[in-house]
C-alpha cells in the first residue's frame, strides 16, 4: 500500500540545495535567490495520479503525472531542460516500497527525485550527477 503524500507542506531544511543547483548549471544570481526562498509543496494524490506544485515568491513549478505512464518534462523556469521521464518498456516513475521514485533521463547524468514520508514529514531527495540534496517539509496548517 503506497504512502499518501497529499497535503500542503512547507520547506524546513534544504541540505546541499546550492550544490544541486550548481550541478544543474544554474547561474550564481539565480542560485542566491533560490536558496533564500521559502518553498511550499502542494501535493494532490488520487490513486496513482499526482499533481505537484512547488510554490515560492520567485517562481512556481507544476508537474502532473500518473505512476507508470511515460511523459516528458520541461523544467520551465527552473533549469529549462527537456527531460524524458520513462524509457520504452521501462517504468521509471514507480513506488519503491513507500518511496515515490522518478528518474529524469536527459542531458544530466543520474538525475532523479524521491519522495517519502518519515516521522510525519515529507522528504524530497533531489539527485544530479554526484550531488544529493535533501529537503524536509513539515505540514502547513
Ligand atoms: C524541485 C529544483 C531548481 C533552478 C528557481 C527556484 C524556484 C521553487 O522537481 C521538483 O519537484 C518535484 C518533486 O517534488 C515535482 O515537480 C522541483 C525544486 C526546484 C530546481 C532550478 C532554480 C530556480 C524554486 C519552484
Amino acid at each position: 500500500m503506497p504512502a499518501d503524500l497529499s497535503g500542503k507542506w512547507i520547506l524546513e531544511t534544504n541540505d546541499k540545495f546550492e550544490e544541486y543547483l550548481k550541478a544543474l548549471d544554474v547561474d550564481f544570481a539565480t542560485r542566491k535567490i533560490a536558496i533564500s526562498l521559502s518553498q511550499t509543496k502542494v501535493v494532490k494524490q488520487d490513486g496513482d495520479k499526482f499533481e505537484f506544485k512547488t510554490l515560492s515568491t520567485f517562481r512556481n513549478y507544476e508537474l502532473s503525472f500518473t505512476v507508470g505512464v511515460e511523459f516528458d518534462e520541461h523544467t520551465k523556469g527552473l533549469d529549462n531542460r527537456n527531460i524524458k521521464v520513462g524509457q520504452t518498456y521501462e517504468i521509471l516513475v514507480t513506488w519503491e516500497g513507500d518511496k515515490l521514485v522518478c528518474t529524469q533521463k536527459g542531458e544530466k547524468a543520474n538525475r532523479a527525485w524521491k519522495h517519502w514520508i518519515e516521522g510525519g514529514k515529507l522528504y524530497l531527495e533531489l539527485t544530479c550527477e554526484d550531488v544529493v540534496c535533501i529537503q524536509v517539509f513539515k505540514r502547513k496548517e
